[in-house]
């Protein structure tokens, strides 16, 4: 499919969007956005696909949601448009698992677009950051409870009352960023993660994404067992006894997602 402000491809088992606006810092507008959603639901239905990389570009992943397109907007127009939110909370439900590419700036709605990702690997030149407030709103896709659910409430607090951005070593230390490393290598590494995924079993790695998400809304008692459902129900895939019997028999196994 032709896309306008992104672009789609496939390596072996990885779905790779890039978003591609650098014009504008990758900024979100409505139809990256409209792109975005669609391009993840077309790797959604085909089951080759087994791991998605959502990349930007080396100046930024994105720079949050377009500020030029959202600035004449009324409160009205937003709660009553299909456009863009409530495909926005489509990423963050997604079933398969994402890894966010990042360098540059993540800044805004680039940030909550990472944090609905599963795994963040940056480059060291990533500056992270919810800056709305510097523009008299404040973070609207999901950054102030992902934000707080990730780094804690008082780094939250800080970042998001103050604009401040942090760098991708801190990032890591704060446990929001996974993997730091040198700028020409970060594509790379994110491709190297989703490939280690992609080689999973493509049932388990589903539902492990599911419980963990879970625990984002669950208390721990609902949860655990919740856990322990999806844990049995692994019992009844063919990947299990296929991963079982290889590791039995010392080779390799091989997942087909059934
Ligand atoms: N929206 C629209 N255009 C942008 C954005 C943006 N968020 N960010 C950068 N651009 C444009 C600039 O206007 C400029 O365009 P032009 O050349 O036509 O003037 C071009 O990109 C390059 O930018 P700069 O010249 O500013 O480059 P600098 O290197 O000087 O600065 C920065 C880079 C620091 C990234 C700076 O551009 C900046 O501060 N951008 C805005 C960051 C921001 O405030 N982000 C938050 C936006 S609000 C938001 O995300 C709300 C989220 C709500 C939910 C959304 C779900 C998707």
């Amino acid at each position: 499919m032709n896309f306008q402000t992104l672009l789609q491809s496939k390596e072996g088992h990885v779905g790779v969007i890039s978003l591609n606006r650098p014009e504008a810092m990758n900024a979100l507008n409505t139809a990256m956005v409209h792109e975005l959603v669609l391009a993840l639901s077309e790797f959604e239905k085909d089951d080759e696909v087994r791991c998605v990389v959502i990349a930007g570009g080396e100046r930024a992943f994105s720079a949050g949601a377009d500020i030029k397109e959202m600035s004449g907007m009324t409160a009205v127009q937003m709660t009553m448009s299909e456009h863009f939110f409530p495909l926005w909370d489509k990423v963050g439900r997604y079933s398969k698992p994402i890894v966010a590419a990042l360098s540059g700036f993540v800044l805004g709605g680039g940030l909550e677009l990472a944090m609905s990702c599963d795994i963040l690997v940056a480059s060291e030149t990533t500056q992270l950051g919810q800056p709305e407030i510097d523009i008299g709103v404040m973070p609207g896709g999901g950054g102030t409870q992902r934000l707080t659910r990730a780094v804690g409430k008082y780094k939250a607090m800080e970042m998001i009352l103050t604009g401040k951005r942090i760098g991708a070593e801190e990032a890591k230390t704060l446990g929001l960023v996974s993997r730091v490393v040198p700028k020409e290598a970060y594509l790379a590494e994110a491709m190297k993660v989703a490939n280690e995924v992609a080689a999973k079993s493509p049932v388990a790695v589903k539902l492990a994404k599911m419980a963990v998400n879970k625990s984002f809304e669950m208390g721990l008692g609902p949860g655990l067992d919740f856990e322990r459902e999806l844990f049995y129900m692994l019992f009844a895939s063919e990947d299990q006894k296929e991963g079982m019997d290889a590791f039995t028999q010392k080779r390799k196994p091989v997942f087909k997602g059934k």
